[in-house]
């Protein structure tokens, strides 16, 4: 599956090449996960395909099934590190649906009961 519309100058794919820095915190032959630059709550994290996927909408099933379980993982993970009650898992397919970033990517993010979201 092929997706004319792939920048490959976005910032997650300049995270990719190593063209800016970002806190990872696990990567594989296939995946990379990292902090979010802007937390919507402490622990907030993004989980990536290296694979050129602008989004799920033009994901190739193959990458999908490989990252969904690293996603399942993280946050696994990453409700027990933060201590959380519970998690979310966001993920968002064009500027009309607030997928700022044009890079395939996963929101997880550890919730505590009764903690808004910070905008
Ligand atoms: P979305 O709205 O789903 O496209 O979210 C994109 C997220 O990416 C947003 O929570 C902020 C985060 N983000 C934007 N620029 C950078 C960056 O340079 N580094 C990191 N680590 N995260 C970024």
């Amino acid at each position: 599956m092929t997706n004319p519309a792939y920048d490959p100058d976005n910032i997650f794919a300049k995270i990719l090449k190593g063209e800016i820095p970002s806190v990872k915190l696990y990567e594989d032959d296939d995946t990379l996960a990292f902090m979010d630059v802007m937390p919507q709550a402490t622990g907030h994290l993004l989980v990536i395909p290296k694979a050129a996927s602008r989004n799920m909408l033009d994901a190739d099933p193959a990458v999908l099934s490989r990252l969904m379980p690293m996603v399942q993982k993280l946050a696994v993970a990453a409700k027990e590190a933060f201590d959380a009650d519970g998690v979310s898992v966001a993920q968002f397919n064009e500027a009309a649906a607030g997928q700022t970033v044009n890079h395939l990517h996963f929101h997880i993010i550890p919730r505590h009961e009764g903690v808004p979201l910070k905008a």
